[in-house]
């Protein structure tokens, strides 16, 4: 089920509502997208398929879209693969481009989500971040812990393995209107390292 404010804060009038929806530019993975690499890693993202590949190397990819009112969610799923020849662990982090609406939005993230979209997110899978903040300026770990060396959370993948990370990007109906016209972008970097 879709995350639901309480009830009785669900905002009345169609134009209310209008209003919001076309204020709001937010985070999220469909309209422009672009990467935005931190090494010279081979790294490609097919906007179709939401690949993003890795490999022992910092890669980020950077993520927006566009027409989200309070009360909705987003549900896009982004396969990690590692590309290379040896095991290595990676983890994720969020930097936002503003702090007020990064703090509104929550974000989770699932593995093991057999259909990744709004109805089968809740269905199955496991959360390995949130719901929390989308992210922060300065940088939110969202998954695991990029300092060198195995943290909780760190996802290891094998060589030529993939898995798929399913995310939910929600703007609680309790939001109202104080958030109208700001946007966000979110930045979520892939670090990751050989397993020696
Ligand atoms: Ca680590």
């Amino acid at each position: 089920m879709v995350e639901r404010g309480p009830k009785g804060r669900r905002p009345k009038g169609a134009l209310w509502q209008r209003l919001i929806a076309s204020g709001l530019i937010l985070l999220g993975l469909v309209g422009a997208l672009f990467l935005t690499f931190a090494s010279t890693t081979a790294a490609t993202w097919d906007p179709t398929t939401g690949a993003v590949e890795i490999s022992a190397s910092p890669t980020s990819a950077a993520l927006s879209f566009s027409g989200m009112a309070p009360g909705d969610s987003v549900t896009r799923p982004l396969t990690v693969s590692n590309d290379g020849s040896l095991p290595l662990r990676y983890a994720v982090t969020s930097k936002t481009s503003d702090e007020t609406l990064a703090a509104q939005l929550e974000m989770t993230i699932k593995t093991n989500v057999t259909d990744c979209n709004d109805e089968g997110f809740d269905r199955d899978g496991d959360a390995v971040h949130g719901p929390g903040d989308l992210g922060s300026i300065g940088g939110l770990d969202v998954v695991g812990n990029p300092s060198l060396g195995p943290d909780p959370g760190d996802r290891a993948l094998e060589a030529f393995a993939s898995e798929m990370l399913c995310i939910r990007v929600s703007l609680p109906l309790s939001a109202g209107n104080a958030y109208q016209g700001l946007s966000t972008v979110s930045t979520l970097s892939f670090i990751a390292e050989q397993i020696p």
